[in-house]
């Protein structure tokens, strides 16, 4: 899944792709790079990002979604909004990447379930504003793997089938830098719940703090992708269904090393 942020304010590629023509552009380079799935979001998630107004992220997010659509895409659409999510689907997306899992839209699972499409349900605690202050956990893989399963079960109660869903433990969301590490590393875990699982650590901050000099100074967002190809193929080898990336074709390297990798696999 290459990531299409149509954002001021992302915190790797913000501002990179807010014209029109460049998210365009760079959703076919995508998909030119080895995408199966273009993801389309309007609004940054990083750690104390403000929400923008529900017409400024229809306003971003629609014409990108209509246009790749139009070129054959498969594009999910990367909202917290049911009122998005619908305008989107109508576009053509065919998938709701909601970083919220149903927790921030009481309209998002009976929206997903009438629209009928493929939903990916993230392990979410609170709006990016806040979202650092609740990190609290007494076994992080268990407590989101059991709040996950909780999310699981209000979007099938909601109606959503769950053969459609794909679950994600949000990496960077609500955890720390050490608690993804335990997630990532525990990934068995989340096969247990049964469906398949993304995995999204691209450029993600606790790489930076990985990768930090020896003064402490965090390695920049765009220099992270050596890493985010790393974390790719160790997903996709613990058995991830997708990895959400920035820099398509050094993961999608990655992720055929890693199926090639397996025994007997030898189509890759
Ligand atoms: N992370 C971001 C945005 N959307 N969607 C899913 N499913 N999982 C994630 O971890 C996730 C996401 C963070 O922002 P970015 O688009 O700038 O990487």
């Amino acid at each position: 899944m290459g990531v299409l942020n149509v954002t001021p304010d992302s915190f790797s590629d913000g501002g990179d792709y807010l014209d029109r023509d460049a998210a365009v552009h760079h959703g076919l380079a995508l998909r030119g790079h080895g995408a199966d799935l273009v993801d389309v979001g309007g609004e940054s998630t990083r750690p104390g990002a403000e929400r923008p107004s529900e017409v400024e992220e229809l306003r971003r997010v629609l014409p990108v979604v209509a246009a790749l659509v139009e070129e054959g895409l498969v594009v999910s659409v990367d909202t917290m909004r049911a009122s998005v999510a619908r305008a989107a689907v109508e576009a053509g997306a065919r998938i709701v990447n909601d970083v919220s899992g149903g927790l921030a839209d009481p309209a998002m699972l009976a929206t997903v379930a009438e629209l009928d499409v493929a939903y990916v349900l993230m392990h979410w605690r609170a709006h990016s504003v806040t979202m650092q202050q609740h990190t609290d956990y007494d076994d992080v893989v268990e407590d989101v793997a059991d709040e996950l399963s909780r999310q699981l079960d209000a979007a099938v109660a909601a109606g959503v089938a769950s053969e459609r869903i794909a679950i994600d433990p949000g990496i960077g969301f609500s955890k720390t830098a050490d608690q993804n590490w335990e997630v990532l590393a525990r990934l068995d875990r989340l096969h247990a719940l049964g469906r398949p699982v993304l995995v999204a650590t691209s450029r993600k901050r606790f790489l930076g703090h990985l990768l930090a000099d020896e003064d402490g100074t965090l390695r920049a967002p765009k220099e992270r992708d050596a890493a985010t190809s790393a974390t790719s193929a160790l997903a996709a080898a613990a058995g991830a269904w997708c990895v959400r990336v920035h820099d398509v074709r050094s993961s999608a390297d990655a992720v055929r090393v890693a199926a090639r990798w397996r025994p007997g696999n030898a189509d890759g």
